[in-house]
């Protein structure tokens, strides 16, 4: 069963890598102590699937580290902090154990291709335009309730716009794991 899930979230994690080239702008914020957290989103996800990853800008404007240790989702059995990364060519994604920390004065951002959070055992499959709440584990600022807006199964933002980026970086990649 392990091994299964570990197969599943590397595929997810192969779909959704492909560099970050949007800019988008989102209004909306969310505010927790010192962490400003913008441009929440999830990517919807194809029938079946049992993750999904989703996304979020933190910026720390205090003057202390925080970490984003994990959270939960109703939708979800639970959700991780993923981080992706190539290693000799090959792609792979981990559970940060220790979280993600959050240094002052620094904004981090979760996106396709980089951090993520992944939500594991999905209950039904994310679908495009649905806000998806969320609760987000910090280490400091505690337990803060955020909503993801769930976007295109390929999308690369909040406000996708089909990047006509590069497709470097895919290498390794199986053609079956793109979207
Ligand atoms: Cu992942």
């Amino acid at each position: 069963m392990q091994i299964k899930k570990l197969t599943f979230a590397a595929i997810a994690c192969a779909a959704a890598f492909a560099s970050f080239l949007g800019t988008p702008v989102r209004a909306e914020e969310v505010k927790a102590g010192d962490l400003v957290i913008t441009q929440a989103w999830a990517r919807a996800t194809p029938k079946g699937a049992k993750i999904g990853g989703g996304y979020l800008t933190i910026e720390n404007k205090g003057t202390a580290p925080d970490r984003l240790i994990g959270g939960s989702a109703d939708i979800a059995g639970s959700v991780q902090v993923h981080e992706m990364s190539m290693d000799g060519g090959v792609m792979k994604m981990h559970p940060l154990d220790k979280g993600l920390a959050i240094e002052p004065g620094k904004v981090v951002k979760l996106a396709p291709g980089g951090y993520h959070l992944m939500m594991m055992d999905l209950k039904s499959p994310l679908k495009k335009g649905d806000r998806l709440p969320i609760t987000l584990e910090f280490e400091k600022a505690g337990k803060v309730q955020v909503s993801l807006d769930v976007e295109s199964v390929g999308a690369q933002g909040p406000t996708a716009s089909p990047s006509s980026g590069s497709k470097k970086g895919m290498k390794g990649m199986s053609p079956g794991m793109k979207m």
